[in-house]
């Protein structure tokens, strides 16, 4: 046995060794990579080999270059937002003193992690109505192609009240930037808004009723992620939407996938209303009984129901301590203290010393009268007499009859929703400075993400070299070598593993335990004629996941629907 404790023991010290020796590897490597990058630089060179105070490293940047086709991309790294317009309008349900869009935008680094020579869109202002929009290359139409929307958001003042969602604004000859406003069709709104503690990762889509062209919003599920510790890490995260022809849809964050689902069965309202309808003319019966239990009318007190028993009775047993001062009081008067100076007697009354624990109590079991211990009362008795009866023994719960829903449509095809041919942002914000960057709408996932890989991939890599600690180091080291993580499990699972096996004491049943008293096991079965058709059964249960009734108030049997 000791020897095959030593054996473990060397195993383990094995891989302990062997990990840290690969943990070291990968660091030397991911700085080397870095360094040995290409400088090939398309913004202003001065700017952009100026590494960032925050990084130890030198980083080359170049901006990404869409790998196929795209309906629109924007990188703002050319410092303009000449493909952009500002809107000049008011939002139509504001107050007027705050319903102008007059919030301001500017295009401006990162103000931590920067990438040099990588520039952003950035939501200024605080408390203002911000909007901007640019149109695509081309609409986005809605048929056989699925629809990938990607773009980055930092938070990087954090987060109080407000947006960082786009929308892509309907394609049509109505359509002016310089107009946009909260009134503008939109085809689908996503991304991420917050307030008091409501996180939300948006994503809706605006459904026209084909029977009488009424558009409703319509909210997929929220994902299942926290998203507060996303929204508040003041890190560059990457949100993306992908649509596809079948209606299935499915959301990203940080290329890891946080909600997917059916245009057709996981939004709200659903798209495609009932078949079926309540009748607005069937009304409750008068005399309908929706009680779901009702008193046993041939319930009888047990012979041996004791209302009086206590729940507590002092314990015969119990025997007073030796060295119990029954002639000592338990507080005495302190000697300590003194009658204060301006004490009136005439208007205060006679002046006591204050009350303090007797300090020869404190040498002793106790003082006092002695008064055994209470305990359960063994008299106390529990009894519980539920009765299951079928449903059909009470009429339940009214509901109206069911008619052919007259507003009942089918439409097995919500992706096929309205063109789009603009991104707009439309937000207000209790926090300024919203990062936003690098934009595509692209019908290939792949496209998006070798998008995704050159350039929030190098913003991520920063902030992850800027993280000090062993552990974001070995984090950073393990994304790039996913097989990292099993050492690391091993490693760090391992002995704690062993250690629980072998050492963590066995539980065994306290022997001691009180168990309830009076709880028999019982069954009893019999029938109840006046209530239920003859041939129906109930179940006396006396012990099972059921109810307690408690001595000290006599409770009829009572029926209970299942
Ligand atoms: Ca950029």
């Amino acid at each position: 046995m000791k020897l095959r404790w030593r054996w473990t023991c060397l195993l383990l010290l094995s891989i302990s060794m062997v990990t840290w020796a690969q943990i070291e590897e990968p660091d030397d490597e991911e700085e080397a990579q870095v360094e040995d990058g290409d400088v090939d630089m398309e913004t202003d060179s001065e700017e952009s080999t100026e590494a960032d105070a925050n990084v130890s490293f030198e980083v080359t940047y170049k901006t990404p270059v869409p790998t196929g086709e795209v309906y629109f991309t924007a990188t703002f790294d050319d410092e303009s937002l000449s493909s952009w317009q500002v809107s000049k309008t008011m939002k139509e349900d504001a107050d007027e003193d705050i319903a102008k869009y007059d919030g301001k935008w500017e295009v401006e680094p990162l103000k931590e992690n920067k990438v040099p020579g990588d520039l952003g869109l950035v939501l200024k202002s605080r408390a203002k109505h911000h909007a901007i929009a640019a149109l695509l290359n081309k609409p986005f139409v809605f048929k056989d192609k699925p629809l990938i929307v990607q773009y980055e958001v930092n938070f990087q003042n954090g987060i109080d009240c407000g947006g960082a969602y786009i929308k892509l604004l309907s394609d049509s000859e109505d359509l002016n930037l310089e107009q946009f406003n909260d009134r503008t069709p939109y085809s689908i709104m996503f991304g991420p808004d917050k307030c008091g503690e409501d996180y939300k990762l948006h994503f809706i889509f605006r459904h026209k009723n084909p029977l009488n062209g009424d558009v409703e919003e319509k909210h997929a599920k929220r994902p299942d992620v926290d998203l507060k510790k996303i929204y508040t890490d003041k890190k560059t995260h990457l949100y993306t939407l992908v649509l596809n022809p079948d209606n299935s849809y499915e959301m990203f964050l940080d290329q890891s996938s946080v909600s997917r689902g059916s245009l057709l069965t996981d939004v709200v309202p659903p798209v495609n209303p009932p078949k079926e309808t309540d009748d607005p003319k069937d009304s409750k019966p008068e005399d309908w009984d929706e009680r779901a239990k009702i008193p046993d009318p041939e319930a009888v007190k047990p012979e041996d129901w004791d209302e009086d028993a206590p729940a507590k009775v002092p314990d015969p047993d119990a025997v007073k301590p030796d060295g119990w001062l029954d002639d000592e009081p338990e507080f005495v008067s302190d000697p300590a203290a003194e009658k204060p100076d301006d004490w009136d007697e005439e208007m205060d009354g006679e002046w006591e010393a204050p009350q303090v624990p007797n300090p020869a109590c404190s040498a002793a079991p106790g003082c006092g009268e002695w008064k055994p211990p209470m305990i359960n009362n063994p008299q106390y008795k529990v009894w519980k007499c539920y009765i299951s009866i079928q449903h059909l023994c009470l009429q339940g719960v009214w509901s109206p009859r069911k008619i052919a829903n007259p507003d009942y449509f089918e439409d097995l095809h919500p992706f096929r929703m309205e063109s789009f041919s603009a991104v707009g942002l439309e937000l207000w914000s209790m926090t300024s400075d919203i990062f936003f960057d690098n934009f595509i709408i692209t019908s290939e996932k792949e496209v998006a993400d070798r998008w995704a890989a050159d350039s929030w991939g190098l913003k991520k890599l920063v902030a992850s070299a800027n993280e000090p600690g062993v552990l974001s180091q070995l984090a950073l080291a393990a994304e790039e070598r996913p097989w990292l993580w099993v050492v690391y499990i091993l490693t760090v699972g391992l002995p704690i593993g062993l250690a629980v096996l072998f050492c963590w004491p066995k539980v065994r049943p306290d022997p001691t335990e009180e168990i309830p008293l009076n709880i028999k096991n019982e069954k009893d079965s019999y029938r109840h004629p006046n209530f239920c058709p003859p041939d129906l059964k109930y179940t006396y249960v006396d012990r099972g996941n059921l109810h307690f009734f408690f001595q000290g108030a006599i409770y009829p049997r009572t029926h209970q629907a299942m």
